[in-house]
């Protein structure tokens, strides 16, 4: 091969690899997925799991509840409030709408006990 066609074959590569840039970045956000799980540890009720959300869209929570008994699950500054049954999995999408963008993190908790450990969403940037 000549060294000219070599250099042919390098320009189109860093234009495609350009290209692909340009779409991946233009591409829209991705909605978030965040997953829960009500577990007992050390004898405590726990909502297990979280994560960070960016605003950018809405949130999908999926929420799984493990033990044996009906456990709330709910975020005021989301506008949720949920019961799940023992064994169940629930998906339960936010729309951006119904986020409280004021607050940098978002309490996750169950609304029937008191005692059930919280866990939190955090916002990215906040
Ligand atoms: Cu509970």
């Amino acid at each position: 091969m000549q060294l000219s066609n070599l250099y042919g074959v390098r320009r189109a590569l860093v234009i495609i690899l350009t290209l692909a840039a340009v779409v991946w970045v233009s591409l829209p956000a991705q909605a978030e997925d965040l997953t829960f799980m009500a577990v007992e540890k050390d004898g405590a009720k726990v909502w297990e799991g979280g994560g960070t959300i960016d605003l950018k869209g809405s949130v999908t929570l999926k929420v799984k509840n493990t033990l044996a008994a009906e456990h709330g699950f709910a975020i005021d500054t989301m506008k949720v409030k949920e019961v799940i049954k023992p064994g169940e999995e629930k998906t339960i999408t936010v729309p951006l709408e119904n986020i409280d963008t004021m607050v940098s993190e978002h309490r996750v908790y169950c609304q029937l006990h008191p005692k059930h450990v919280a866990a939190t969403i955090k916002v990215a940037g906040k």
